[in-house]
């Protein structure tokens, strides 16, 4: 447990900086976590212009060599980063320590080896001319990222914006920025050349959007909900930038009656509570064949109501907290929708005695299980982004492929079946970017990752990632 409280800072050009964030009725300062804006934002651009041309002009090997040092560290202080990780956000620390903090270390080591292995492409037009292709970084990129995943996500965008050449403004959720100023603590360790990452804290409307308004950073990496998503594309539009939104999700979970049922209950019920449903992979509808339906929905609500929900640093815990009282209520509300709309609560739909003493006036919210809702309900098309699922019952594949598909969103999918053709005539049907087949988060860092319609544009991850934050040029000549 900390006694003192950890003040949070930026970090420009290589110094930790806590500018001055005055409470205006005082004129003193009164944060502890910085609330930077557009003037911050401006001295990070101009460290990262500075230390563009000679990063961008490093050999591959020896910015590979920075990664695969900044990933170390992390690796040695796992034991540091779980907890902050289950402090910031109220995640169970075994999850930190299993699964947030390995992905971050797997992004650095991941990119730092992958541009030691890129293919050049090259082009020959008959007798005529010779082309070939030169991949050159962008400039200088500035990375978004939310709170439910903080160091994972941002990681997945630091580490290929820089490994190719980039200099990086990264942006935290202001709600979870202990993980990023932890790593910046580590990039300085590491030696990273200042100014190649820059982090600056701060809300989006003062920071995010002075990012994505910013005309010297030209490519922009947002995750985040759909609704902001459309304000970094109209930010970006005007200013023609290279942009990737990886946004919300309300996936399909689908459960045939070929399934081993087994394996999609326990596959099921981490897909439906993983960090409290607030993964944007998460499969909130679920679809289940009805001749397993009743079977399913018993075996699924005994093994959910079975999950450990507590204190978030105590490690038997498996369902945390809520990340905060405005998303509480959020879930809350559409608890509250999903009766209204004739569902029926066949599990938790409240909030728990606290756990502890510690956590008494935290934000928790039992594992919920709605029944009964027509497919095309608001509850069962709008992102919740917790604890909730809904249950819906299905005849053929036909028709789960329309339910699957009546949705806004299509960032991923999950189908659990014995029979192989069956499993790929739907994967093919589904609109969504992933779709897992007898499996849940299963990631291979080389695949495009990303959704389709609401869920974002562009893809993220491996060759993909690589390419985004990299400017094609075509150099032809004439034979
Ligand atoms: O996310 P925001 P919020 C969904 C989830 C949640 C909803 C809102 O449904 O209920 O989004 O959550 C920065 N210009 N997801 O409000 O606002 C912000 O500071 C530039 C899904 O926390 O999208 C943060 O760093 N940036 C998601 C980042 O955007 C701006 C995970 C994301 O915050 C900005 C989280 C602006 N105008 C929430 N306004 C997923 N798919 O993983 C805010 N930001």
């Amino acid at each position: 447990m900390q006694t003192e409280l950890t003040r949070i800072k930026n970090f420009i050009g290589g110094e930790f900086v806590e500018p001055d964030n005055i409470e205006p009725a005082t004129g003193k300062p009164y944060s502890q976590v910085a609330d930077s804006d557009a003037r911050d934002v401006d001295r990070a651009v101009a460290a990262a212009e500075n230390a563009f041309t000679e990063w961008s002009k490093k050999p591959a090997a020896e910015r590979s060599r920075f990664l695969l040092c900044i990933a170390d560290l992390i690796e040695r202080d796992l034991e540091k980063f779980a907890p902050a990780e289950s402090i910031d956000t109220g995640k169970p620390i075994s999850l930190a320590r299993s699964l947030d903090i390995p992905r971050a270390v797997a992004n650095f080591r991941f990119f730092a080896t992958a541009i030691l292995h890129t293919e050049s492409e090259a082009h020959i037009t008959d007798n005529v001319a010779f082309n070939y292709t030169l991949r050159q970084p962008r400039g200088i990129a500035g990375l978004i990222s939310p709170w439910n995943l903080p160091l994972y996500l941002l990681s997945w965008k630091i580490a290929p914006a820089i490994a190719v050449g980039n200099t990086a403004i990264a942006k935290p959720s202001e709600l979870t920025p202990m993980t990023a100023y932890m790593l910046c603590e580590i990039v300085s360790e590491a030696g990273l050349p200042n100014g190649v990452l820059n982090v600056v804290h701060g809300t989006g409307p003062n920071v995010g959007a002075a990012i994505t308004a910013h005309p010297k950073i030209n490519t922009i990496s947002f995750t985040g909900g759909t609704v902001t998503g459309k304000k970094v594309a109209e930010a970006c539009a005007p200013l023609f930038k290279k942009v990737s939104l990886e946004l919300g999700g309300k996936n399909p979970n689908i459960i045939f009656a070929d399934a081993d049922l087994d394996a999609a209950i326990a596959g099921s019920v981490r897909s439906s509570f993983a960090n409290q449903g607030q993964v944007c992979l998460c499969g909130s509808r679920v679809f289940v064949e009805r001749s397993v339906y009743k079977d399913f929905v018993d075996r699924f609500i005994e093994r959910t109501a079975q999950l450990c929900l507590g204190d978030p640093l105590e490690e038997k815990t498996e369902q945390g907290a809520i990340v905060n009282k405005t998303q509480l209520d959020k879930i809350k509300f559409y608890v509250d929708l999903a009766q209204k709309e004739g569902g029926k609560i066949t599990l938790g739909g409240s909030a728990p005695h606290a756990p502890n003493e510690r956590c008494r006036d935290g934000y928790f919210f039992q594992p919920t299980v709605i029944t009964g809702l027509p497919v095309s309900c608001r509850t069962n098309r709008e992102e919740i982004f917790g604890p909730v699922v809904t249950i819906t019952p299905f005849d053929n594949e036909e028709e789960v492929i329309v339910y699957a598909n009546d949705c806004d969103y299509g960032l991923a999918s999950s189908v659990w079946t014995q029979n192989l053709s069956r499993a790929h005539r739907v994967a093919e049907q589904i609109n969504t970017g992933t779709v897992w087949v007898n499996c849940w988060l299963l990631r291979d860092l080389r695949v495009p990752f990303g959704g389709m319609k609401q869920s974002g544009v562009g893809r993220e991850g491996g060759e993909e990632a690589l390419r985004f934050f990299t400017e094609p040029k075509n150099v032809c000549i004439a034979k």
